[in-house]
């Protein structure tokens, strides 16, 4: 860059740092196209269009929610919307500080407890799993990376366990599994790829990840998120409490949809989980899932070698901008910005907890029913208003009309 320019550049973000911080710095702004004279210099985030996220909630409502809620944290402070009911019976309302069921969202906690154990040195991400637990997998090739990267080829056991939705759920709502009796059922059914080969989602990964979490340190999970997450970051709304079936304190209550179209919901807030463990069995809250996440991108929980590993990531789904890394998604939205989290589906509840890689936006959103995918897409439809703001488009749009109404045909 020519140094004119940079210090153009340079003195952009002494100034917007002087301004007090209001103004952020994103590394991950769309790039400038090429061959373009614009000037490098810091662009301010977007402010949430939280208008834009309310409707996503009132669509995911529409879709069969009975309600939902999000909380965006950035540096202008915290903004939250609710839509609908937290409880069907007693009719309170969707609450942003209520606890709930986050799914799949436990695998990044998951991730993070494993690479600090590789940051200590007790574990080797491109070892074997077999080097670690003897004998565990049936192919030596499998390595702890395969496992966080969905990359192992063991079978997802949940596909065949769930097939009938509300028979397959209440099988298993009481139900306490071991993970060795877990990761049997996955080595009961064909492997889906070889090691290393391709990105194939399977819960049985995370439940070796939960294996090999005790194993190393000679304690259960549940004490590991304890005091490597959850007491760190005081986050007082999080817990771990595998087999219990209950929820403690204010909280949402789950709504499953049954196969049959119409059918009524089943009330699906008390379960084990136990299917899931490790894989996803934690429950938060939208206030803890942003400090979780912020915390996580600003580097608060692993080291930088740890960081570049996990946000290493691979594409799932090329034409929608998804990518997976260690534990971690990444999805890259229409404004260019770039956000790592995790999405989570258990039984009555969807959830999508995300942040920017500098970690000062964080957003989390949950609606408390499942099985219903067109709920859990409109859901995900508050991600971009989130982190790109108001579409530009407005405006154009308006211009554009007028253009339209000035043309002679129209006149
Ligand atoms: C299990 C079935 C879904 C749910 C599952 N959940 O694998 C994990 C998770 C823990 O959160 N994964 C998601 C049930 C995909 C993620 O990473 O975002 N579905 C339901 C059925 C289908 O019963 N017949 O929708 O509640």
């Amino acid at each position: 860059m020519p140094l004119r320019r940079r210090r153009l550049a340079v003195s952009a973000t002494v100034i917007a740092a002087l301004v007090g911080g209001a103004a952020t710095t994103s590394a991950y702004a769309a790039p400038a196209p090429a061959g373009s004279a614009a000037p490098t210099a810091a662009v301010p985030s977007p402010a949430p269009d939280m208008e834009g996220v309310a409707q996503a909630l009132d669509a995911a409502m529409a879709k069969g929610a009975p309600g939902a809620m999000a909380r965006f944290s950035g540096p202008d402070g915290v903004r939250t919307r609710t839509a609908g009911v937290r409880d069907r019976v007693s009719g309170a309302a969707m609450d942003t500080k209520a606890r709930f069921r986050i799914g799949s969202v436990s695998k990044t906690f998951s991730s993070v407890v494993l690479l600090q154990l590789v940051d200590e040195g007790k574990v080797e991400l491109d070892a074997p799993v077999n080097r670690f637990v003897p004998g565990l997998l049936p192919d030596d090739r499998i390595t702890v990376r395969h496992l966080l990267t969905h990359r192992s080829g063991l079978a997802d056991y949940t596909d065949a366990m769930f097939e009938q939705t509300v028979p397959g759920f209440e099988a298993v709502r009481n139900r306490v599994f071991s993970y060795q009796e877990l990761l049997d059922l996955s080595l009961g059914l064909p492997r889906t790829t070889e090691p290393g080969v391709a990105y194939k989602y399977s819960n049985a990964n995370f439940v070796v990840v939960g294996m090999l979490i005790e194993q190393i340190t000679g304690r259960p999970v549940a004490r590991e998120y304890e005091r490597r997450i959850f007491k760190p970051l005081g986050l007082r709304n999080t817990s771990y409490v595998h087999p219990e079936t209950g929820i403690k304190g204010l909280h949402v209550r789950g709504y499953l949809h049954p196969d049959e179209a119409g059918g009524a919901l089943v009330d699906s807030t008390e379960q084990t989980v136990s299917w899931a463990q490790s894989a996803g069995a934690v429950v938060s809250n939208p206030a803890d899932l942003n400090t979780f996440m912020s915390a996580l991108m600003r580097g608060r929980l692993l080291s930088p070698r740890m960081m570049d590993a996990m946000t290493t990531v691979s594409p799932t789904d090329v034409a929608n901008g998804r990518h997976y890394g260690l534990g971690l998604r990444r999805y890259d939205l229409s404004c260019g910005t770039q956000v790592y989290g995790h999405t989570g589906t258990v039984q009555g509840f969807y959830t999508y907890a995300f942040a920017t890689r500098d970690g000062r936006r964080s957003f989390a959103a949950t609606a408390n029913t499942s099985n219903k995918s067109d709920a859990n897409t409109a859901l995900g439809g508050t991600l971009e208003p989130a982190f790109c703001g108001k579409k530009a488009t407005t405006a154009r749009t308006l211009k554009t009309r007028k253009a339209e109404a000035d043309l002679p045909e129209n006149r």
